[in-house]
């Protein structure tokens, strides 16, 4: 008879004599501590039980175990450890086999290598992505994934941190035997008892070497040069070539004995602290008052206004997502256009080797182009991307308001308009919405969904499961120029310009924030993105500017003579043909000085400390302000913007969260410090000021929400 013991997160039964261990913990049966101890439990109960031959570890639910509980990181840790959990799984005297059917990660992995035997069905993924959250294994898989895939490999495994599928995985070693089907525990069954049969032996990952020590190191040399070249100022990569060298060197227990320091070191950090809260962030961007009260509408044809670059990028999105898309346009040459756009993104793919040519045709054949509105009559979603001016947007809702079903979500892609008066423009402002996408649309992992005055919940909830189909990171916003990111963006640029025309120069501006963690520092991005950008913009709110408020002209001096950046050859910096990065440029240096000169600034010396400080604090007084005015809902979503839509290093987990770690109060006595030379800019943010009244930071009002 088979016994159960199924009261806790792991349960057990006997099936002959093979005990099944099921990890039943949802959403993804982490190893949280009552796992860890029901792990240790019941292996031991396999030890004790003579009629126990065999022991078979699954998972319950789509995952095998994804891992070490994210959440228990920074508490105090209770027992037993993981590490000594899959110690006493690979010490069972008995034949253990996993039989892994969904994500094994981190943790979850290594309890997988901890086993003797492992079995993957198709839909399983193997990954140790610690390195994403600033950690590196710590249940013994440094040492163990080497000596069962060879050093390289596993150091590659962990720190690109992205899984291998069951084939993959078994090619490279780390699976013995793969099965079909869904079914886990049939298989695993199955092969535990073909294991019984045949008398096989526990097979330990420990007492493996890894082959060819020689070649192994001087593998490991070159990742490791190749790591301390890309891994710029992060902490656990190097961390984990480190310990790959020790499985090679070392024997397993003093291995074992490093790799713990190491990753209590990793655990320690602020950048783990920082990875963690991006990891929890992006997830909890999408629980939004509108997605709990009401429910989406329905979303399978969507159509798309304007075949620009952000048209056609918003198109292959949607696309991809596997929906049918009509594009509208004025004419027959812009409809090409429109298409070409779109198929010039699949073409890249092709070249690539991505795509198959048959692929793009099956995608293709679910777009069409038309000059008729009428032909979107039936559209569940139409989102318009045209010029950005509200006029024309207003023209275009009009036309929608005309053809479109009652009911039919109504989006904008403006990235400032005031979507209230572009909502105006239709008898129906309960429908319509903002989906403010980022260039490359098809790339970007952010989207900014608007919400104006008016509109319904279920088009916010409509918009949110949008995101969820296109696989884009949602974060509600209010209505505002700029909203979120584009709103911060204009005052960290802002307080950039102050520090050039004071005396620093825009590549030490650069340099500053790139080794702060940016890939490109907002000079770089200005010439990236094109200089006319932001001059329309400028001159767009030249009428409205506070005329109190410092404007330095030195963008507008480059804007004149054409320099508009990568696309003109010239911009911040030169672009020589060839050249693969901008070069100084001295003419630059004498427009900047020249402003200066003009304006009777004597240049002072801003050392890299000063820049990313003054930086920074604008951008966290204005995420403030931002949250203030309920324009972002929650500190994180302000971090979840500057995080995927703008660079913000991910190990610092937002400003808001870098904020918290520096102090709020040391933040606010800076902002007051700057203020004292432009005190119009340098204005407290009355949310800083009220957290660090009450002792609080801003995380606190992440919790509360
Ligand atoms: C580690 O293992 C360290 C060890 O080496 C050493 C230890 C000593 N913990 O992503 P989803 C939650 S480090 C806690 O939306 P999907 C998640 O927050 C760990 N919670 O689903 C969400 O909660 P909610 C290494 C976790 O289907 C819910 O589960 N492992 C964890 O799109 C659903 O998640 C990783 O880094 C966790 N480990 O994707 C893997 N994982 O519903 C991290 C998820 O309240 N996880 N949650 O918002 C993933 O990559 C994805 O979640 C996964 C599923 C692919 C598994």
């Amino acid at each position: 008879m088979p016994t159960f013991e199924t009261d806790s997160v792991v349960a057990t039964r006997r099936e002959g004599d093979v005990l099944v261990m099921t990890i039943d913990n949802p959403p993804v049966n982490a190893l949280g501590v009552a796992v860890r101890r029901g792990l240790k439990q019941a292996i031991e109960q396999a030890g004790a039980d003579a009629q126990v031959k065999a022991v078979l570890i699954v998972g319950a639910g789509r995952a095998f175990i994804a891992g070490a509980d994210i959440r228990e990181f920074g508490k105090p840790p209770q027992p037993p450890s993981l590490p000594e959990v899959c110690n006493l799984i690979e010490a069972c005297a008995k034949p253990v086999v996993a039989a892994i059917h969904g994500p094994a990660l981190g943790g979850g992995l290594e309890v997988a290598m901890s086993a003797h035997y492992r079995l993957a069905l198709p839909a399983a993924k193997l990954g140790l992505p610690e390195v994403t959250l600033g950690l590196l294994p710590g249940a013994g898989g440094t040492q163990r994934a080497p000596r069962l895939m060879g050093a390289r490999a596993a150091a590659e495994l962990m720190l690109s941190g992205k899984p291998m599928s069951a084939r993959a995985a078994q090619a490279a070693g780390l699976v013995d035997r793969l099965a079909e089907g869904e079914d886990a525990v049939q298989a695993g069954l199955a092969y535990a008892r073909e294991l019984l049969d045949q008398q096989a032996p526990v097979r330990r990952a420990r007492e493996l070497d890894v082959a060819d020590k020689a070649a192994a190191l001087a593998e490991l040399d070159v990742v490791q040069a190749d790591t301390a070249k890309k891994s710029r100022g992060l902490f656990s990569p190097l961390k984990i070539v480190e310990c790959v060298r020790n499985a090679v060197e070392l024997p397993f227990d003093d291995g074992l004995a490093r790799e713990r320091a190491l990753f209590l070191q990793c655990v320690e950090s602020p950048q783990r602290a920082g990875l963690v809260h991006a990891f929890f962030a992006e997830r909890e961007t999408a629980k939004v008052p509108e997605s709990k009260a009401a429910r989406p509408r329905a979303l399978d044809t969507v159509a798309v206004v304007g075949g620009g670059t952000m048209g056609a990028g918003i198109a292959v999105c949607v696309l991809d997502a596997g929906l049918p898309v009509t594009m509208i346009e004025r004419d027959a040459e812009s409809i090409a256009r429109g298409r070409a756009n779109v198929e010039k993104v699949y073409d890249g793919l092709i070249a690539r080797g991505r795509m198959t040519p048959e692929a793009k045709a099956a995608v293709m054949a679910r777009y069409a182009g038309s000059t008729s509105y009428d032909d979107i009559a039936g559209a569940d979603l139409v989102i318009e991307a045209v010029f950005e001016d509200v006029g024309v947007k207003q023209a275009v809702f009009k036309e929608l308001d005309r053809v479109c079903k009652p009911g039919a979500v109504l989006a904008t892609n403006t990235s400032y308009l005031d979507i209230d008066a572009i909502a105006a423009a239709t008898s129906r402002p309960q429908d319509v919405v903002g989906l403010h996408f980022f260039s490359p649309a098809n790339i970007m992992k952010l989207l900014e969904i608007v919400v104006p005055a008016k509109v319904s919940a279920d088009v916010v909830a409509t918009a949110f499961e949008l995101a969820r189909k296109l696989k884009k990171t949602p974060v509600r916003a209010g209505v505002c120029d700029g909203f979120i990111g584009n709103r911060i963006l204009a005052v960290y640029r802002q307080a950039a310009d102050d520090i050039m025309e004071d005396g620093a120069t825009p590549y030490e501006v650069d340099e500053a924030v790139r080794d702060f963690g940016f890939a490109m520092g907002p000079y770089q991005v200005v010439d990236l993105a094109g200089g006319d950008i932001g001059w329309a913009t400028r001159k767009r709110r030249a009428a409205t500017r506070d005329p109190r408020a410092r404007y330095v002209e030195i963008s507008d001096r480059l804007c004149e003579r054409g320099w508009f950046g990568q696309k003109t050859r010239r911009g911040y910096y030169l672009y020589p043909e060839g050249a693969r990065t901008g070069q100084p440029d001295p003419e630059v240096l004498a427009i900047v000085q020249a402003e200066r000169a003009k304006k009777g600034i004597a240049p002072r010396k801003f050392t890299q400390d000063e820049i990313v400080r003054r930086c920074m604090a604008a951008m966290i007084n204005e995420g403030a302000n931002v949250v203030h005015e309920g324009i972002a809902l929650r500190p994180l979503d302000v971090d979840v913007v500057l995080l995927s839509g703008y660079g913000f290093p991910r190990h610092h987990g937002g400003p808001m969260k870098y904020a918290d770690r520096v102090g709020l109060d040391k933040v606010l006595a800076d902002i007051r410090e700057f203020a004292k030379q432009d005190a119009l800019f340098w204005k407290p943010s009355p949310l800083i000021e009220k957290l660090v009244a009450q002792g609080n930071n801003f995380d606190s009002l992440n919790k509360g929400a």
